[in-house]
This record gives C-alpha cells, structure tokens and sequence, in this order.
C-alpha cells in the first residue's frame, strides 16, 4: 500500500489543507474512496491538477484503486493537454473539464471503494516531461518507486509522523505532488499546501519542513520578515534547479539555519541529499540517499556518445573537481517512457544506469555537486524543466516565423528564463509569446523574444545555441 498511513484507523484531524480546505485523515480516505468507487477499470485517470483539495482526493482516489493516474497541468494550452491525454491513453477526467476535453468526468459514489490489493509493480503515475526535443514524454514510475523513493527520504529527514509539510509548489510534478502530498500520505505526517508559493503565504503556516524551488527561496529572502518567520521549522528544504551559494547564505543568515539541498529528476525521485543531521555546503547537494548510487564518467563534447559509457574509460576520480556524466541507479528509478523505445534507449545505460543528462563533480567524502547539464536544450526555469524543442515548434507553427532557435538565458529570479530569437517577418515579441502561452503550460512562454536576420550557424548549417546563450 503506498499511501500506508490511510490504512491507520485512527484519525489524524488536518491531515491535509489545501488554502482554506482542511480533511483529516478519515474525511479523505472517505472522499477519495467514493471517488474510487467510480473509477473505470482501466486507467490512466486524468486529473485537472489544480491547487486544490479535489486534486488531492483524485490522485488518492485513483491510488487506491491500483488506476494510474496522469496529473494534467491546469493551465497547459489545447495542444499540450492534447498530447498528455493522447499520448497516455487517459480513460476518464477528475476535476473541471475543459472545452476541448472529450472524456467521461468521475464523479463521487455514495459508497467508498471496498479495500483491494494493488499492483505495487504496476505504474503508479505518468507524469509528462519534457526533453530535449520533440514533445513531452510519459514517465511511468510505479507504487514501488515512490514508496521507494519516499522512504529514503524518511531516513534522509528524518521525517516522521509528527512533521507538519508547507509548500505551494505545483501538483502535477514530483516535488510538490510526490514530496510534498503523497509523502505527507505514506509518512502519516500533515501537509498544508498554500495554493500559491508566495512569502506571506509560507510565514502564514506553521509547519516542521518547507519545500521550494530556488525561485520561491529567493522570493523568501526578499522578504525578510517573512524568511525569519521559517526560522522556526526543523528544515527548509530547496531542490528542483540549483541553489546558488550565494542564496543558500542569505537563507542561513535571515532563518538561523542552512538549508538542505537535495537533488533529483522526474524520472529519479530524489537520489543525492544533504541529511538532516550531516553537513549542508552552499553550492553542493550531498550524498546518494539510502539505496542510490551514483556514477560520473569522464564528459565529451557528444552527450550520447556510447563509447564514452563503456566503464573502461572508468569513472572520474573523486577529487570535488573533475566534472563527469552524472549516471543514478536504484530502486526509486522510473520504469521508462510510455511509448517510446527509442527515448528509453537513450536514456538507460545497462545494469540499471540511467544518464541524468547533468554534470556534476564528487569530493572524496562522496558529496556532489551539480555544475550544469550537457544539453542547452533542456532549460530549467522557475524549476520547471522545458525543452526548447517543443517550444520552437509552437513559434514555427506561427505564420510570422521563419526560423527559431530558444534558450535559456541565466536570471537571478527564475535561474533561467526563456528566450526566443527568431528570423522572420514582423517584430511583435507579444504576439509570440502570446501564441506560446495559448498553446502550452504559461511557463513555457518565452519571457523575452529577440528578432534576428539570421541564426548563427556552423558550416554544416547547424544553429550554434552556445552562441545565444
Ligand atoms: C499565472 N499567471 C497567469 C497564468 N498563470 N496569467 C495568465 N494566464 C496564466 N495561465 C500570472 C500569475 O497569476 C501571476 O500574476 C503572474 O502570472 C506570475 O505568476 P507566478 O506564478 O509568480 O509565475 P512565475 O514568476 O513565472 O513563477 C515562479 C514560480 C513557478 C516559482 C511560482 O515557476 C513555480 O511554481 N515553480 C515550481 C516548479 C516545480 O514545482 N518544479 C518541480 C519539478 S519536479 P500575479 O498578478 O498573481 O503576480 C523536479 C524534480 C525535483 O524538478 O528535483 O524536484
Ligand atoms: P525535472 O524533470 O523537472 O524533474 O528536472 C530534473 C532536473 O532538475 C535535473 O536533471 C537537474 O538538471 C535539475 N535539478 C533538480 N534538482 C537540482 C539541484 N538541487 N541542483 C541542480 N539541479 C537540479
């Protein structure tokens, strides 16, 4: 069972708060069991990821029906929700159901669903990531990873039933959806989820840990009163994108206490942290959690360049300063992508390594440090990861461009920011940004766009992306 704590029979009054709704624990086994009752047999369940209760009783309703469950990003345009229900197969819709949704609506049952066993092998969640090309791509991780995944955390955090969770990061990704809800579920411990990840909003709760991208820590230490407020919890915890040293000092400055960085990827959980009772070193994310291994083989200038791969080479020495492929192995790891052979391909390694795309370097205590990714096709910002891919070919669709190239261009509030440069008729930047918005996640937008008479190419006629960032 992966949400254990919902098979206690005692009650725990405010098990979770989403704003101004509050469930205990028995109030959403009963919501989300009547919720399951109505389930198709087969899945995937869709559900409108909005910060709300409803998405929290979905996603622990298709749970414990053993249905995987696909969470929909609420503002994602026609054409990546299209492609998410397309690409997953989705079977039914749990939440509001947008105009250009055709799919049956779950609604609740007067009876909740009778306990069954569940598939702990079986895809849990598919959750939609992007790369470096083309669309995003189904990440299947089953009950076991996530539990898997969850427990190492426990250990890590020493995160018990008595830790009260605050954050407002998004439901549909693992940070705030797997880490700060399902966690909270399995742990038996609260979550209260501000609905947005604002300051006041964070000072406002109470709670032992909080979650945040770099982006959200950033806001906090704009508003000091507001990041003193936090000095009171056991752990401000910061991962998703890197958290410069030179924020992780403010935070230690204005709350009294260093953060605790940790590390993972969709299609990882979380593999590398710092522990709650161990060191915490601005600039670095920590050690390989219970379970995890890592792996850095000497980087080249070609990312899928098999040979390279072949441990012959061997690792690179763990000197803190020799940058080397990040490569993670465990029982936490996703089962692949839906659908896509060829992606699964280029991202397993053989004997369970999976190549995270990212740099790092490893001191001789084995403490990590992330220095970049190998692609500049992967863009993270605000901690979402975005693949410049998808969105060339959403400006390339409109009639004013001709030619595209998007990267991410570094930003002290967002990490990175989007960037278009295009060739092409006309100089609307709005209009562009605006037909990508339309079409995608508003994230996904570019937040600058820059008109150009040519893209810098190679002689082989290839964009030079380096040359733009
Ligand atoms: C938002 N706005 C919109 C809109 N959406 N307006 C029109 N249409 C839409 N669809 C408005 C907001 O209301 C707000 O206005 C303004 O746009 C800016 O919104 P914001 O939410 O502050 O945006 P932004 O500054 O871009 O976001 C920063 C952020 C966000 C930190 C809140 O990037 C975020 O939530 N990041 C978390 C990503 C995450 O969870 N990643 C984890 C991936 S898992 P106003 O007027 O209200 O200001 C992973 C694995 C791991 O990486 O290791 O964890
Ligand atoms: P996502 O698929 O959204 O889960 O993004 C995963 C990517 O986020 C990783 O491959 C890293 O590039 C980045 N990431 C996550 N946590 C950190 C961190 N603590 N430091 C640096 N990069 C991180």
């Amino acid at each position: 069972m992966l949400l254990t704590s919902l098979t206690d029979p005692r009650d725990l009054e405010r098990a979770v708060t989403v704003g101004d709704d509050v469930l205990s624990r028995a109030e959403l086994l009963d919501r989300a069991g009547r919720l399951a009752a109505s389930l198709p047999d087969h899945g995937p369940l869709a559900v409108h990821a909005t910060p709300s209760i409803d998405t929290v009783v979905a996603i622990t309703a298709a749970i414990l029906a053993g249905v995987p469950v696909v969470p929909v990003p609420p503002d994602s345009g026609p054409a990546e929700r299209g492609h998410v229900l397309t690409d997953s197969g989705a079977t039914a819709w749990a939440g509001e159901l947008p105009d250009d949704v055709d799919l049956p609506v779950v609604l609740p049952g007067s009876q909740p669903i009778a306990p069954r066993p569940v598939d702990p092998a079986a895809t849990a969640m598919l959750l939609y990531t992007s790369g470096t090309t083309g669309r995003p791509k189904g990440a299947q991780l089953s009950g076991t990873a996530i539990a898997a995944g969850l427990d190492a955390l426990y250990q890590v955090w020493d995160w018990t039933p008595e830790d009260t969770v605050a954050h407002g990061l998004p439901l549909f990704h693992v940070h705030g959806l797997i880490l700060g809800v399902l966690g909270s579920l399995r742990r038996g411990s609260r979550v209260i989820h501000t609905v947005k990840p604002q300051p006041a909003r964070y000072a406002a709760v109470d709670a032992t840990m909080y979650f945040g991208v770099p982006t959200v820590w950033n806001r906090i230490v704009d508003e000091p009163d507001a990041a003193r407020a936090l000095g009171r919890a056991r752990l401000l915890v910061s991962g998703s994108a890197p958290l410069p040293a030179t924020l992780f000092d403010r935070i230690a400055a204005l709350t009294g206490q260093a953060p605790v960085e940790r590390y993972g990827m969709t299609e990882t959980m979380i593999t590398l942290s710092a522990h709650a009772d161990g060191e915490r070193r601005a600039g670095w994310v920590g050690l390989p959690v219970p379970g995890a291994e890592t792996r850095l083989l000497p980087a080249t200038d070609d990312a899928t360049d098999d040979a390279t791969d072949a441990t012959d080479a061997g690792p690179v020495p763990d000197d803190g300063e020799t940058i080397g492929r990040l490569q993670v192995r465990g029982p936490m790891l996703f089962d692949g992508y839906r659908g896509r052979p060829d992606a699964d391909d280029e991202c397993w390694a053989g004997q369970g390594w999976f190549r995270t795309g990212d740099l790092a370097v490893r001191d001789p205590d084995g403490f990590h440090r992330i220095v970049g990714r190998e692609s500049v096709d992967l863009i993270k910002s605000g901690g979402y990861r975005v693949g410049s891919g998808e969105i060339e070919a959403v400006l390339l669709d409109h009639p004013a461009v001709s030619e595209v190239a998007v990267v991410g261009a570094p930003d002290p509030d967002l990490g990175q920011k989007i960037v278009a440069y295009v060739v092409g008729d006309g100089r609307d930047a709005q209009a562009l940004i605006d037909h990508v918005a339309a079409q995608l996640s508003w994230h996904k937008r570019p937040r600058e766009v820059v008109f150009l008479d040519d893209l810098p190419r190679n002689p082989m006629g290839k964009v030079q992306k380096k040359l733009l960032t």
